[in-house]
């Protein structure tokens, strides 16, 4: 049986703090606008809450590049709001996971404004500094573009490595000094009281420092990165000692930002003596991890979705995600153009929370926020986006057609502020808003659909108690999962069961009306609907349906 964690029962939820609550007026989110807003995320359902990064931060890459591990930003606060923070999380019984970016940090940082004064030193020992050669720079490009290699400031015949911008050196986890720097940090925090991390770009760490070249893949003559890491072995040394030195001794809550999707390593990785608790499930989300460039234009295919979720299911509990800072809108991505509606996002919603797993949501899921309307490249604050335009026009996009694919998957879609009211910047901001609102929020909003019991918010709520029920949720949390009706195309349906408890899971995601023939007969426990229709042994679904049956 399925060892019994506290934490597979909760429910957690991501926030990107610049686009959560702004308190102040400048703009921008922080930890105040935060706090007032933790009674809102315990009357959704919320146990476990992850921020994005918080700490000292040029923000060129918003906050993933860290200049100061043990200090706040001063845009979001102090450590004394953090304090505050941790106590009033605490006070309602919740849990805090802050965002652990050590693959990297800014150029910004102590220690690589250290290692530019002097390259041979303790601290340049901290990053990848190579000498030019026949090797260096080689054929790598980074996650946002361009070489990996980047002239070291004032060292002719010097380079750096970076796995992403050029402002966010990579640290060389190869050096026992950097580990132990590492580790006390981690330390520091957890002994602050946070209960864990989501652990940002972790696979990046193991580099092959042979820096040998890989076939290029795209008309600038370089390779992504990614081609090295996928064929780079040896990673576990250094997770299995970061676990046994931070996590182990404070029984830590980990999810790692882990892309894999072979699923390989699994076990490896969350298993009985994984190096984390859980890692996130993005198979479903980042289709590019499996054909490249080329399904990302093919239109949403339930059955694709469907099947690429189920064959993983059974091998690991993952942390299940329909979204994230870093890709569009789950209603946006995984509903067809023209079927957003209530009863399509609360089957979404539905999917992602009675999936085996721990679920995550992202801040604006719990009211169905969508992507937004970009009108010029200008729009966009993202570092990434500039390669992603270049991919798509190397692919042999148009403009029109790059311009498209970046307004369609472009990161930003994600990071706009949070729409809580109709008011002024959608009560995000009583000044201008570092990145603009959704046009939309006059539609969507918190405010509104509090007031609205049929509201896709008040369906979250229904949805998460459901989950977390004394009556099933330990069925949902440890509960085996079985597919269920796979020939139909377009029925997403699952069996849950534990002990001798079962449920059946359905939903006839589509914008038809779908009649299937039960196999079993059961009681209706939670609906999107308010009426189910029967026919004999047959179930009558209406566009986006879902019905859970207790089939015990
Ligand atoms: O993302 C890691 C990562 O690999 C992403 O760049 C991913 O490939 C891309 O965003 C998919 O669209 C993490 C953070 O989540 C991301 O926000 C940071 O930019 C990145 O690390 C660097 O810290
Ligand atoms: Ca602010």
């Amino acid at each position: 049986m399925m060892k019994q964690d506290w934490w597979k029962k909760k429910v957690a939820y991501q926030i990107y703090p610049k686009s959560f609550q702004d308190s102040n007026g400048d703009g921008i989110g922080d930890l105040p606008g935060i706090i007032s807003r933790l009674d809102y995320l315990k009357e959704l359902g919320i146990d476990i809450i992850w921020i994005s990064p918080i700490y000292q931060s040029p923000m060129v890459d918003q906050g993933y590049d860290i200049s100061d591990y043990q200090s706040i930003d001063p845009c979001f606060g102090d450590m004394e709001d953090m304090r505050h923070l941790v106590d009033e999380v605490k006070k309602r019984d919740m849990y805090l996971l802050m965002d652990l970016v050590v693959n990297h940090c800014s150029d910004q940082h102590p220690w690589f404004q250290e290692a530019i004064r002097d390259p041979f030193g303790k601290y340049g020992n901290y990053f990848y500094i190579e000498k030019k050669s026949d090797k260096i720079p080689n054929n790598w490009r980074s996650q946002f573009g361009g070489s990996v290699w980047e002239p070291l400031p004032g060292h002719k015949d010097l380079y750096y490595l970076h796995t992403f911008a050029k402002e966010q050196p990579d640290l060389n986890w190869e050096n026992p000094d950097l580990r132990e720097e590492i580790y006390r940090m981690v330390n520091w925090w957890l002994d602050f009281g946070i209960d864990g991390f989501r652990i940002d770009a972790i696979m990046n760490i193991k580099k092959n420092i042979a820096w040998d070249n890989y076939p290029a893949d795209r008309p600038d003559g370089l390779v992504s990165v990614s081609k090295m890491l996928k064929e780079t072995t040896g990673i576990g040394e250094f997770l299995g000692e970061l676990k046994r030195r931070c996590f182990e001794p404070h029984n830590a809550l980990t999810v790692g930002e882990v892309f894999d999707p072979t699923g390989e390593r699994t076990e490896e990785f969350i298993g009985e003596e994984g190096y984390f608790s859980t890692m996130f499930f993005f198979d479903p989300i980042v289709p590019f991890l499996h054909d490249g460039l080329e399904t990302r234009l093919q239109t949403f295919d339930v059955k694709i979705w469907r099947d690429i979720i189920f064959r993983k299911q059974k091998q690991g509990f993952f942390a299940n995600v329909i979204e994230n800072h870093d890709q569009p809108r789950g209603a946006s991505l995984l509903i067809p153009e023209g079927d957003y509606s209530f009863y399509s996002v609360s089957a979404l919603g539905s999917i992602n929370l009675l999936l085996r797993g721990l679920p995550f949501l992202y801040q604006g899921q719990e009211i169905g926020m969508t992507n937004t309307v970009f009108s010029s490249l200008d729009d966009f604050d993202d570092t990434a986006v500039g390669d992603q335009y270049k991919e798509a026009i190397d692919f042999g996009y148009t403009p029109e057609e790059a311009f498209a694919f970046v307004s369609r998957y472009g990161r930003d879609n994600a990071r706009t502020p949070v729409q809580w009211t109709d008011g002024e910047q959608a009560g995000f901001t009583t000044g201008i808003p570092w990145q603009k609102v959704n046009p939309n929020y006059k539609e969507i909003n918190v405010e509104a659909q509090e007031k609205e019991y049929g509201s896709i918010l008040n369906f979250y709520r229904r949805l998460i108690a459901f989950r977390k029920s004394e009556q099933y949720g330990d069925l949902f949390a440890y509960g085996d999962m079985n597919a269920k009706y796979e020939s139909e195309d377009t029925i997403f349906a699952f069996e849950r069961s534990y002990n001798d408890q079962r449920i059946l899971f359905l939903c006839n995601y589509s914008a038809d009306k779908k009649k299937l023939e039960l196999e079993e007969q059961g009681n209706v426990i939670f609906v999107n609907y308010p009426q189910t229709t029967f026919e004999g042994n047959a179930i009558c679904l209406k566009p986006y349906e879902v019905v859970v049956l207790d089939l015990s």
